[in-house]
């Protein structure tokens, strides 16, 4: 028997237990192991039954995705869970923690399943691009019925133990010990002369099911699987579980797994399951790091920023207070927290007893002195250099000792700041995405001076506020913004040359981005962009950089704020507006831009996405992210590039380094070396066949 899966009988009972720390997950040695165990039981005389239990903190959490991609290795998980279920004698799966993907399905391959109350079981791999291509989509819909395995299936969410036992995936709740639990309900069946119940005996109940159901459900999931390939080959495979023998469902459930798994979609879904991991480790900072306590957290500046950052506090039960300069300001600042929680109470999705709660422990002050009981202090206010040090420098005098001093800045010098402070190893940037309280990203900008135990409180509170930190270094606007100005500087110049601006949106919305550049340029208000632009000190000398923007600025067409910017706004919807093409006609006459005859989709995506990866290789080399991965989760969680796509990197991975590089000579011959000669890493990667995941 392997290390991984062992066999014990006590009695007439078999207990095969699964170790593979950390999550239990199905590499190869844990199927070899359980294809042994389960041959062993079936030989067994003396053994009536068999329980089916993990080991560590998790029942078995999915297949081993480190395995994807690589060549099948025999015994593949639907064998090994076609021989459990096809076994004469009964198996009890004992399920704590997460039955996740092929552990789930391990557990539906058994003949019943017992839980505890914590237990979550679920079918997640929609999120890796894939589906539960070892018989899950098969014997789901079976377990539960068509359109909750689809429902779980489609949006990847686990379902509580409690909700298996309602709706048939559960037989039995354990409250106390999993192991004594699931003994008595085994000796409970083999009393009964329970004989094993094999799901793939059972036939989908199709009651609920009319002749437009399928397409109705393709139709009610379009908006939100948009441009995913996985979702609509699992309704396919549950399509096949209604229509076709199981045995025949189950190949073509095989097959177009395998489709997943072949997909780019799935290996830029699988890079960002373990980039968004692998951003929480920081090389330099030892795990032992002390991490110091974060009892008391205030921000400055009741804005819609500071706002927002202050509740993510509050939803995780830390205390908040807001500091403003006017009692007027405080108390608007205070009423839009209140209103957005309300806007969530109204939805449904917080409880007015909840929302009384966090609002509770948020409080406003107006002197600094009231925030030197404080651990962390988040300072919000406009993007000013002068204006930030001023603060810094009140901090420096009231904030206790160890306290966290943090910026919210989104492109300013960090070190810049702490050197208006005498503490700088207790400075760094937690630059937050708007909205605040909804953008999972938080960039984390680490000073030349900030401390190790900065570094590791901060990566740690991130975690308890539910954001993804990476850490970065300092440069002007980061990684996000840094690779967020190329974006729209090449959306506002092909403006200048002709494309309509709804053109270029339509075609970046296409390719999956949440928003096109213009319409999110719009939302972040173009006076925000001419202002980064003006604190832009070493910005490239060109006349032309963001013109259109500035332009607009000049007459008063800020964005979305006062319905109209690149775009008119009715709404919330963007509509194209003459004025604005004229404007950018005149101002390329000015500036001596020509205007392109044709524009391909091709171009427009090209021009986008690889004025991104150059700046993206520039930070690499700069050692401004700590790995390429790392900008990856950046732009996908802060800037809506859709996970399929992998974020930028990944992408550049998937067009081919060569063909990058042999894009950007194409457009360095049309428009000079200011903005396409290729950075040294790429290249050199180019040349040598190389990728930046390696
Ligand atoms: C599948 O099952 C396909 C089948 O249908 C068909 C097959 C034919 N494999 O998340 P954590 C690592 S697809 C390999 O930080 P937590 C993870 O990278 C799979 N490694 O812990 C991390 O490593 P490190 C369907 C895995 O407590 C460490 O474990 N299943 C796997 O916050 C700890 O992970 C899923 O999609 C894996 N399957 O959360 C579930 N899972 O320490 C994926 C984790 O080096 N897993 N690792 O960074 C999860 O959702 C979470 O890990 C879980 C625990 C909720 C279980």
């Amino acid at each position: 028997m392997s290390e991984v899966v062992t066999y014990k009988r006590e009695d007439q009972i078999a207990y095969i237990s699964v170790n593979n720390p950390p999550v239990n997950a199905l590499s190869l040695p844990v199927r070899q192991g359980l294809e042994a165990a389960f041959t062993k039981f079936a030989n067994d005389n003396e053994a009536k039954a068999a329980i089916l239990i993990c080991e560590g903190r998790t029942w078995i959490a999915g297949a081993d995705i480190t395995e994807f991609g690589k060549p099948p290795e025999d015994p593949w998980l639907p064998k090994v869970i076609h021989q459990m279920e096809a076994n004469e004698k009964i198996i009890v799966a004992a399920i704590h923690g997460t039955a996740l993907g092929g552990g789930f399905e391990t557990a539906m391959g058994c003949h019943y399943r017992c839980a505890v109350p914590s237990a979550k079981l679920g079918l997640p791999e929609v999120t890796l691009g894939l589906l539960a291509g070892a018989t899950g989509t098969q014997r789901l819909p079976r377990l539960i019925g068509v359109k909750r395995a689809l429902d779980a299936m489609i949006s990847g969410a686990p379902f509580s133990a409690s909700n298996g036992l309602e709706w048939g995936a559960v037989d039995e709740i354990v409250d106390g010990d999993l192991r004594d639990g699931a003994t008595q309900f085994t000796k409970k069946l083999l009393a009964a002369n329970a004989k094993p119940r094999r799901i793939s005996d059972e036939e989908v109940d199709g009651l609920e099911l009319n002749e437009h159901f399928f397409n109705e459900y393709r139709n009610g999931m379009a908006k939100k699987t948009r441009g995913f390939f996985a979702p609509e080959q699992i309704v396919k495979c549950v399509e096949a579980a209604v229509s076709l023998p199981y045995k025949e469902a189950v190949e073509r459930e095989g097959e177009l797994f395998m489709e997943c798994m072949m997909s780019s979609h799935s290996v830029a879904q699988r890079h960002l399951f373990f980039a968004d991991r692998a951003c929480a480790k920081v090389d330099d900072v030892p795990k032992d790091t002390p991490l110091r306590d974060i009892k008391k957290v205030a921000v400055i500046g009741g804005g819609t920023m500071g706002g927002g950052i202050a509740m993510n506090f509050a939803n995780a039960g830390i205390p908040v207070v807001l500091k403003e300069i006017n009692q007027e300001a405080l108390d608007r600042g205070l009423e839009i927290i209140r209103s957005n929680y309300n806007a969530t109470v109204t939805k449904g999705r917080m409880s007015a007893e909840q929302m009384d709660q966090r609002v509770g422990i948020i409080s406003g002050v107006l002197d600094y002195d009231d925030l030197s009981d404080c651990d962390l202090i988040v300072e919000a206010v406009f993007e000013n250099m002068a204006l930030k040090k001023e603060i810094f420098g009140e901090l420096d005098r009231i904030a206790k000792p160890g306290a966290i001093l943090a910026s919210n800045t989104s492109t300013l010098d960090i070190d810049e700041i702490a050197a208006s402070t005498n503490r700088p190893e207790d400075v760094i940037g937690w630059h937050f995405f708007a909205p605040a309280n909804v953008m999972t990203l938080l960039e984390l900008v680490r000073g030349a001076k900030t401390s190790h135990e900065v570094i590791a409180t901060s990566m740690a509170m991130a975690k308890t506020i539910k954001k993804i930190a990476v850490l970065v270094g300092v440069c002007f606007g980061f990684v996000g913004n840094r690779i967020f100005f190329p974006y729209v500087r090449e959306a506002q110049q092909m403006i200048l040359e002709g494309v309509p601006p709804e053109r270029i949106d339509q075609v970046a919305f296409e390719w999956g981005m949440a928003m096109g550049p213009n319409g999110v340029s719009d939302l972040s208000g173009l006076d925000v962009l001419d202002k980064v632009k003006s604190e832009w000190l070493d910005r490239p000398d060109d006349p032309a950089l963001w013109a259109v923007g500035t332009k607009l600025v000049e007459l008063g067409r800020l964005g979305q704020k006062t319905k109209a910017g690149i775009f008119n706004y009715a709404g919330r919807t963007a509509v194209p507006d003459q004025v604005v093409a004229d404007l950018a006609k005149s101002e390329a006459t000015r500036l001596g831009i020509q205007q392109l005859s044709e524009v391909s989709d091709e171009e427009i995506i090209e021009r986008l996405m690889f004025s991104m990866i150059n700046e993206g290789a520039l930070i690499l080399e700069e050692g401004i992210a700590m790995r390429s991965s790392d900008i990856d989760v950046v732009f996908v969680h802060g800037y809506g590039m859709p996970r399929y796509r992998g974020g930028p990197m990944r992408y550049a991975d998937t067009v081919g380094l060569s063909n990058v590089v042999a894009a950007m000579e194409k457009y360095r011959e049309r428009y000079g070396d200011m903005y396409w000669t290729p950075a040294p890493l790429l290249k050199r990667l180019a040349e040598e066949g190389g990728s930046f995941s390696g």
